[in-house]
């Protein structure tokens, strides 16, 4: 089969008058990317088919650039975000060379560390800079032992063979153990607990098929999540096919055959979408969803609407449950009156709303922020109790699910293959395996700050006591830790103990200019590999062709790592006797493997990736979350120690943590809007959810997507017309937005999708922090983490808490401000000092 490679094109500046058209808050309907008019001939330009974290795309290279990102074919619902693709490759931010900070390259591990951050750098050889990380591997590894090392990955890019995590995993591993790292910052809360209370993860699951959900549900109810949104981006290349049940969706509740609700501070994209006049919309105040949802249980309970049978038979501890929810263990009945004063949703609300969940089958669809807060867990425990309590779980178009807005979760999955892709890990056995003294090995991600901050301290988790180690060197390759973790300035005072950071990376992000030695790594358009196109859907494979070469000094993760190895003469446990091709052959030949046990055909490698560059795979059949337990839960019971659903669980009571009990309650906040805790000085409660235009921090380098968002050069800050003109603020002016923790630099929008008190800053804005004089620490593009507070979610999960945090905001004088985020490092010329020769 030859493809049709007679595609869609359009040029930038048409698709950008496009965006421009867009109110800054509007989605971008996705049918704008691909007019029918814009059909030209691409005979003068090769187009390149590769996949993405946004996408398969069609590379269109004119005299060996990357000029432009085409949709595929097959993605009937591209995101406005491939407009930034090529940018990635070009942008001002790009690391040209290895770099090393200029004190470090003076001193080593002895370096002033306060220095951190003023990003004057000194270019150096591949060959010294390899030779300077592995010099500190073994340094660190004799001097310390593992406790000292962590290593660290992220969202990176996509790809089965490129997998920088998996890369510097078996690289570093391959070298001597390090400290080890639970959870993540997407489910952190929610992950450790729904395994005890539903015996799964439920977070990154299949959902029911949509198809049933647009059948079956007669009330959808969106709890803090916006698929429209969020579904723009996945883990493996989205193939976006999902969006066409949003459609359904749509004129379902258009029509009224589905009632659709939102709870939601805000009007989401997917509300918006939906239409604003068809969705009720339950705007609650911040971080009070657990009132609402207890006021919702004392109802349904008080007006006998629960599913007893279901309660009795499907789950465990609603007795104990009962006496706190009616106010006898504590004197105050969680009902809607009570939930009413803290979550600003009038009582007969509240009442209305649970009747309206009980009178039919009601889905509940729940994102993943509500948990990124201080005792998320609750929240997600009360989700599940809700649905409990309706007895709809395990029924087409009923009960709970929490990933809808991930991985294109509710569609049928096809039936097809899986690739194995790079792993960390290794049968060879590392050369340092040294004692972790009284420390632990593994910590909660989200606590590694803490770490650095307080080595030796005791914390809980999950039941364990976790020793925080002294870690004196970090890794990172493929995750920006100064976007993705909380509260900088503290962070800065945590990081000044390390003695040597290392960033791999292809930009030049905040991290690196927090690191010490930087390494340029390709991005994914300049190199090969393969991916799964569509993730929950199975949708196919699709090849992934190098664009373009490798840009400046760069290098494949693949390429970096093992020179790492052969300094310590691992070079073959670690490729295995395999380069680049090697290993795509393997991948893809393994899953031809694979598809020979399910009888499913595959042509072989050099017909995949010479003729027909994707494959589709067939079927997919409908599928009910929970069914198999609801039909019967003693041949299928859940994974908790009852195999019920456990309202109460006797293993979380027993670890007696104040903050996360016996049963899902409500915990007042370190900080709460609305009158709550710390309102009185900073009343403004920050969201800091996903971006509309970036994968977080990814492609905030792009001009041209930065040119359709920003305000005056800064990220946009939403807020509601209410608070603006309170604090004479007007559309387009640039903020400060600052509280007890930080201060950052932003530009307003002002927006009627906002309720009073509720502002927000996307995660993933580039920090840029002024390095001294009157300025000193103000960011001045606006990353909202500068503001956030780091905390534990709890004793339970110690998952972030991103999402508790106030903030007061005003016209700033300070004159302009111009952003030097994307900059790159200051180039500087230095003399190594350095005397002290490392032990080999
Ligand atoms: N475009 C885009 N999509 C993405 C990503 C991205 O960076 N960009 N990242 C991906 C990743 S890694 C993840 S983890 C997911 C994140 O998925 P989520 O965490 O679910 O996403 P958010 O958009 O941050 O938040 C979802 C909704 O929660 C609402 N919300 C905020 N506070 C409250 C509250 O107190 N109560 C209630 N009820 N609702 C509240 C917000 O207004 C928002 O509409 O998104 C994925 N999708
Ligand atoms: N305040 C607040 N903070 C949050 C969140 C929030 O809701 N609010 N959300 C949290 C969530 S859910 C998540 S998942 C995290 C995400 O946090 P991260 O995963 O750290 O975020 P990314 O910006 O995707 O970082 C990936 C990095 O990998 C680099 N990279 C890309 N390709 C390659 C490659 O091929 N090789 C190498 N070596 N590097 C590459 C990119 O340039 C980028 O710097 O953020 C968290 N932080
Ligand atoms: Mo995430």
């Amino acid at each position: 089969m030859k493809l049709n490679h007679d595609t869609i094109t359009l040029s930038r500046r048409r698709f950008l008058s496009g965006l421009g058209a867009c109110t800054a808050l509007g989605m971008l309907s996705p049918s704008l990317l691909v007019p029918n008019t814009a059909r030209a001939n691409a005979q003068d330009a090769r187009l390149v088919l590769t996949g993405s974290h946004w996408g398969a795309i069609r590379a269109k290279v004119v005299d060996g650039r990357f000029t432009e990102a085409l949709p595929f074919e097959l993605d009937k619902h591209p995101t406005k975000m491939i407009a930034g693709l090529a940018d990635h490759v070009y942008a001002t931010s790009r690391i040209r060379y290895p770099m090393v900070r200029v004190d470090w390259l003076r001193k080593r591990h002895l370096s002033d560390t306060s220095q951190r951050g003023d990003n004057r750098f000194v270019r150096v050889s591949w060959d010294e800079a390899l030779d300077l990380f592995y010099q500190e591997l073994e340094r660190v590894q004799k001097e310390y032992g593992p406790s000292a090392l962590l290593t660290s990955s992220g969202w990176q890019s996509t790809g089965m063979l490129h997998n920088p995590g998996a890369m510097l995993s078996r690289a570093i591993g391959l070298h001597g153990t390090s400290v080890g790292t639970g959870g993540d910052y997407s489910t952190g809360a929610a992950q450790v607990i729904l395994p005890r209370v539903v015996g799964a993860m439920e977070v990154y699951e299949q959902q029911t098929s949509w198809p049933l959900v647009l059948q079956h549900s007669k009330t959808i109810v969106i709890w803090g999540s916006d698929p429209y949104k969020n579904l723009q981006v996945a883990w493996w290349c989205p193939d976006h096919d999902e969006y066409a049940y949003y459609e359904e969706l749509k004129q379902k509740v258009a029509s009224g055959e589905i009632k659709v609700i939102s709870v939601d501070p805000t009007v989401s994209s997917t509300h918006d979408y939906l239409g604003r006049e068809h969705v009720q919309h339950i705007a609650l105040n911040p971080q009070t969803d657990v009132p609402l949802q207890l006021a919702i249980a004392h109802t349904l309970y008080t007006e006998n609407l629960h599913d007893k049978k279901f309660l009795s038979e499907y789950c465990v501890g609603f007795e104990q449950f009962l006496p706190y929810l009616l106010g006898s263990t504590d004197g105050q009945p969680k009902d809607a009156q009570w939930a009413a004063t803290l979550s600003g949703i009038d009582a007969e609300t509240i009442r209305a709303l649970a009747r309206q969940m009980a009178a039919n089958r009601t889905q509940i669809i729940a994102g993943w922020c509500v948990q990124r807060m201080q005792h998320g867990e609750q929240w997600a425990w009360m989700v599940v109790v809700l649905a409990a309590m309706l007895g709809q779980i395990g029924l087409p178009g009923g009960g709970f699910g929490f990933g809808w807005h991930y991985n294109g979760a509710g569609m049928p999955t096809r039936k097809g293959v899986i690739l194995g892709g790079f792993s960390g890990a290794s049968s060879t056995a590392p050369i340092h395996n040294g004692d972790f003294k009284n420390y632990s090995s593994t910590i909660p991600i989200a606590r590694f700050v803490d770490a650095m901050l307080q080595p030796g301290s005791t914390i809980n988790w999950n039941g364990k006591r976790v020793v925080l180690p002294m870690i004196k060197m970090c890794v990172f390759a493929g995750t920006n830790p100064f976007h993705r973790h909380q509260e900088y300035n503290k962070m800065r005072e945590g990081w000044k103990t390390l003695e040597t950071v290392i960033s791999v990376d292809n930009h030049w992000t905040s991290t690196c200019r927090f690191a010490d030695i930087v390494l340029p790594a390709t991005t994914q358009f300049e190199r090969n590999d393969i991916d799964q196109f569509g993730n929950h859907s199975n949708r196919g494979l699709i090849s992934m062709k190098q664009v373009v070469p490798p840009q400046f000094e760069s290098r494949n993760d693949f390429d970096i790592f093992r020179d790492l190895c052969k300094r310590f003469d691992r070079e073959a446990a670690f490729t295995e006797g395999l380069d680049e091709m090697g290993w795509l052959k393997r991948i893809y030949q393994d899953g031809v493997q694979q598809g020979k046990g399910k009888s499913i055909p595959m042509p072989d490698f050099n017909t995949f990736w010479n003729e027909k560059e994707y494959l589709e795979f067939e079927g997919g059949s409908l599928w009910v979350r929970h069914q198999s337990f609801r039909d019967d839960p003693d041949l299928e019971p859940l994974g908790t120690p009852s195999g019920l659903i456990e309202i109460y669980s006797k293993t979380i009571a027993d670890f007696h943590y104040a903050n996360c009990q016996g049963h899902p309650m409500w915990f007042e906040k370190a900080e709460r809007s609305h009158g709550g805790p710390a309102s009185e000085h900073f009343p403004l409660h920050l969201q800091s959810c996903h971006p509309d235009y970036r994968l977080h921090s990814q492609l905030c380098e792009s001009e041209t997507l930065r040119a359709h968002y920003t305000v005056a050069g800064h990220e946009p800050l939403y807020l509601s017309p209410q608070d603006a003109a309170a604090r004479g603020i007007q559309d387009g002016d640039v903020v400060r937005v600052f509280n007890q923790r930080g201060q950052v630099l932003a530009g307003a929008v002002i927006s009627d999708r906002y309720k009073p008190g509720v502002i927000r800053l996307h995660e993933g804005a580039w920090y840029d922090p002024i390095w001294d004089g009157e300025h000193a620490g103000l960011c001045r593009y606006g990353n909202p983490n500068v503001l956030t507070l780091d905390i534990g979610s709890s004793d339970l999960a110690q998952a972030t808490s991103a999402h508790t945090a106030l903030v007061q905001i005003e016209r700033f004088t300070g004159g302009a401000q111009k952003t030097a985020a994307f900059m790159g490092p200051k180039e500087m010329v230095a003399q190594c000092e350095y005397v002290e020769k490392p032990e080999s």
